[in-house]
């Protein structure tokens, strides 16, 4: 075991406090505009506007810095079209009655359905793997620590990264997902998170109409 190894904290910025006010207000607007979307073009996205977005989520705080997470970006159409038959196979079991009605209730007012043509249409997929332990080359297993907290996020921080970009995401969970590791190729420590599809919206596409609570319902100060 080492100690630790310290250099001084160099990429610190200080802002005046209204500076400050201003530069929170100017994020918060721009991360308001964001919306999950589900109707996608298959426009195509740059490789390295991806790459930059998967850079930046590996930056997130997390359990001892052991980076818990592994993110796969999949463009092959092949491949998108086995998830997409996976996953509708997995949401009709949910939608047909897998699902308890309370949950069903909740979703109608989103419009989902089993029909995921998006995960074919969409120019890329991010399938995020959470680590749940390391293997090293001999077989022994060394333990990974607050691993949903550190890929949630890490996934957050890579949907702002995307909208930042200019790019439209949305947040796909079929369940189980455990079709992603075989179809993907990834490793039995590794556990599917979620899909992040990522890409242009559709000329046409359309959101649902819903508010965000206000401050005073999510914060309170104490
Ligand atoms: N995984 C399903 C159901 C679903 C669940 C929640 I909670 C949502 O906010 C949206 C969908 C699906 O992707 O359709």
């Amino acid at each position: 075991m080492t100690g630790p190894r310290f250099h001084p904290l160099e990429s610190w910025v200080e802002y005046a406090p209204a500076e400050m006010e201003r530069r929170a207000a100017e994020f918060r607007r721009e991360i308001a505009r964001r919306r999950t979307v589900r109707d996608f073009s298959s426009r195509p996205v740059p490789r390295p506007v991806i790459e930059e977005c998967i850079r930046a989520a590996g930056t997130a705080p997390n359990g001892a810095n052991h980076q818990p997470w592994h993110f796969v970006a999949v463009t092959e159409p092949e491949v998108r079209a086995r998830i997409r038959v996976a996953a509708e196979e997995e949401e009709r079991a949910f939608y047909g009655g897998g699902a308890p009605q309370e949950w069903l209730d909740a979703l109608a007012e989103l419009g989902t359905d089993e029909h995921k043509p998006f995960l074919e249409t969409a120019p890329f997929l991010i399938v995020i793997f959470a680590e749940r332990y390391q293997e090293l080359p001999d077989g022994r297993r060394v333990k990974n620590y607050y691993v949903q907290e550190s890929v949630g996020i890490a996934t957050g921080i890579l949907i702002t990264a995307l909208h930042h970009a200019g790019l439209a995401t949305l947040t796909h969970t079929p369940s189980p997902m455990g079709f992603l590791n075989e179809i993907l190729g990834r490793p039995p420590n590794e556990r599917p998170f979620l899909i992040l599809v990522a890409g242009y919206p559709a000329g046409d596409a359309r959101v649902p109409r819903i508010t965000k609570k206000p401050l005073d319902d999510i914060a309170t100060f104490l």
